[in-house]
């Protein structure tokens, strides 16, 4: 299911995948003033079909106004304004229901720092013709960081090591922030459940990929820490992740037990593109 170079592998063999659509490019901000100018221009220049939408939670730095001016000289460019400060995954959930309405076949998620460098989203898409969901991921064979202290690669490799052996997940990096998702995997995905807080969001949407039975592929990607602004990333947000984690963990370990496990819900191809297909249907 996962093969590190972008290419169909295992379950997606032999499945036809319908076509991509236009591609909405999701970059949720919170005081990235310095970084907002330039990170829209890298993705329209390196992915010029594609739309950015900035999820902006009012940020105090004035990161919407500047997106503001942005969307006003360019049609391919919207804000999404919120009220205050609730979180990336809420930005994301919202950002997702805005690109789902509004028709787009392909939702992207990008952070604004630079980290996730526009220049790869071809590759991301490339890899999306033959796939559900791609993974950005630092932990496949080619993939890396630039620029992370020692201790912080520790703990973003580890939380994906716990992640996969905790929820029987095969994949490497389950904590990213760089995906391509097909309109029709994000609308199998039950969004309204989905957990909103810190990297249980990333975790959650991949869990819930994988145990869906869709084809899930990493791509590996160059990941540079932010130059400009400041990390939201807190302790707090890496403790809950970790409970959270842990819970679901337990949880499916005990419903397997007690015999509740659920086959997954598998996409089924139509001329019209993956359908789902569940059990209950039937
Ligand atoms: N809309 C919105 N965006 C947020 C919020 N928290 C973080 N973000 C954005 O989400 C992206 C990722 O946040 P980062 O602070 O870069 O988190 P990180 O990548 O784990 O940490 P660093 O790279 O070390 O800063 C950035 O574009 C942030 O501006 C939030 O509460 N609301
Ligand atoms: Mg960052």
């Amino acid at each position: 299911m996962n093969d590190g170079d972008g290419t169909p592998a295992a379950a997606g063999q032999g499945r036809r995948f319908g076509p991509l659509g236009t591609a909405l490019v999701i970059i949720p901000t919170y005081n990235e003033a310095e970084n907002i100018k330039a990170i829209v221009s890298r993705v329209r220049e390196a992915v010029p079909e594609a739309h950015v939408l900035v999820a902006d939670d009012n940020s105090p730095d004035g990161t919407g106004k500047l997106a503001d001016e942005l969307a006003a000289e360019d049609d391919h460019v919207q804000v999404l304004h919120r009220k205050g400060k609730e979180g990336l995954g809420a930005a994301y959930l919202a950002g997702f229901r805005w690109g789902l309405e509004h028709g787009y076949g392909v939702l992207i998620e990008m952070d604004a720092d630079g980290s996730h460098q526009p220049e790869e989203l071809p590759r991301l898409l490339t890899a999306l013709k033959g796939a559900d969901l791609v993974l950005g991921s630092r932990w496949v064979p080619g993939g890396r960081v630039v620029n992370w202290p020692k201790s912080r690669e520790f703990i973003s490799r580890g939380g994906s090591m716990y992640s996969r052996l905790a929820l029987d997940l095969p994949l490497r990096d389950i904590t990213g922030g760089y995906r391509a998702f097909r309109r029709e995997t994000l609308e199998g995905l039950g969004l309204d459940e989905v957990a909103s807080q810190g990297y249980c969001f990333q975790v959650d949407l991949a869990r819930r990929a994988i145990k869906a039975g869709y084809h899930v592929v990493e791509v590996p990607i160059t990941f540079v820490e932010r130059e400009h602004g400041d990390s939201k990333m807190s302790r707090d947000i890496l403790v809950e992740a970790l409970w959270r984690v842990t819970t679901w963990g337990v949880g499916e370990r005990v419903g397997k037990v007690l015999g509740r496990d659920r086959q997954p819900e598998r996409p089924v191809d139509t001329p019209d593109g993956p359908v789902r297909s569940t059990e209950e249907k039937g």
